[in-house]
């Protein structure tokens, strides 16, 4: 008998969670839908504006915050909506005692859309204790976080969540997420070092070593092969089932790396670790680091415990250049 998302996060966590990750999944339903169809609806190219990051909205990034958000903002249970694309929090303020905080990307990756590579949407939850301010629970370490999901929209459409009791993977089938793998295992090094290696001339030279030692299996004992999509669900994907290491280090055109810790980093980093993995900003572990603010960005060294590891130790233990 096939398990659906719903019954399975119902069983583990409850229906207060269990409501919220369907919300999310049947909003994940319908942005596939526009996805699959996005050249013919005439959806495709940029919408015209900017986001409050500074960067080009595409028409479907649009669609998926609208239909993420729709699909949450109903639910009672929810005190704020703190997505990616808006400016500022949505705040529900007469709904004091509503335990959690919805954080997403609604679509990570959709400068590929044109192209059709593979794009993702990217949740965290946060939870708020009754009266609490709502940015303040929003803007707690990662480590709070009481689940993070993630939607891989590929050849096949995948869900992965964890909500701290292991990472559990569904596939779309009829409209409906269905169990796929139960307790996925991020092995502990694995082939692919992932990175955007026309950035490196921009980033601090000891990334260049890090990448050279990857490379010719001077780091951890194996040689690794590089991959990049440019799509962090693709990369992170592909990282968590074959081991390996995803890093976007800060570069001049990004200081602060690229990364969006709230949206991107923690969400993965809570996947990862729940998976057996690491994920580090190169000096601290990603899910310790607090945010000052819901858009702040952050460097990322994320995948195997081998690898992150690795490469941590050769960037703290290297004097800053
Ligand atoms: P877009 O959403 O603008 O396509 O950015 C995608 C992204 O935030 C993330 O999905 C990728 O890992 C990263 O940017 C790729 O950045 P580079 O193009 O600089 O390699």
């Amino acid at each position: 008998m096939p398990i659906t998302l719903f019954q399975h996060s119902q069983q583990r966590h409850g229906n207060g969670l269990a409501d919220v990750l369907q919300a999310t999944a049947v909003a994940a339903v319908q942005i596939e839908r526009a996805l699959r169809t996005a050249a013919l609806a005439g959806v495709l190219g940029a919408a015209g504006h900017e986001n409050v990051q500074g960067e080009q909205q595409q028409k479907l990034d649009v669609l998926a915050n609208e239909t993420l958000s729709a699909a949450l903002r109903g639910l009672h249970t929810v005190a704020a909506l703190v997505s990616e694309e808006d400016d500022e929090p949505v705040l529900f303020a007469d709904r004091p005692d509503a335990p959690y905080i919805v954080i997403f990307d609604p679509l990570d990756g959709s400068s590929n859309l044109d192209v059709n590579v593979n794009v993702g949407t990217i949740v965290s939850i946060q939870a708020r204790e009754p009266g609490d301010d709502a940015v303040a629970a929003a803007l707690q370490p990662g480590s709070q976080q009481v689940a993070g999901l993630y939607v891989n929209y590929g050849p096949s459409t995948t869900l992965v969540y964890t909500a701290g009791s292991g990472v559990h993977s569904f596939t779309l089938s009829d409209g409906e997420f269905v169990l796929s793998t139960e307790n996925l295992c991020m092995p502990a090094s694995g082939p692919y070092y992932s990175l955007n290696e026309g950035n490196l001339a921009e980033s601090e030279p000891v990334y260049a070593r890090v990448v050279a030692g990857l490379r010719d299996g001077s780091l951890t004992g194996e040689r690794h092969s590089s991959r990049y999509v440019g799509s962090f669900i693709a990369d992170f994907h592909r990282t968590l089932l074959k081991g390996g290491v995803f890093l976007y280090p800060p570069t001049t055109k990004n200081p602060k790396g690229k990364l969006r810790l709230l949206y991107e980093a923690n969400p993965l980093s809570f996947i990862a670790e729940q998976a057996g993995g690491a994920a580090t900003d190169g000096r601290q572990r990603i899910l310790d680091v607090a945010p000052k603010e819901p858009h702040v960005r952050t460097p990322l060294i994320i995948g195997s415990r081998t690898e992150v590891s690795a490469v941590s130790g050769m960037l703290t233990g290297s004097p800053r250049e």
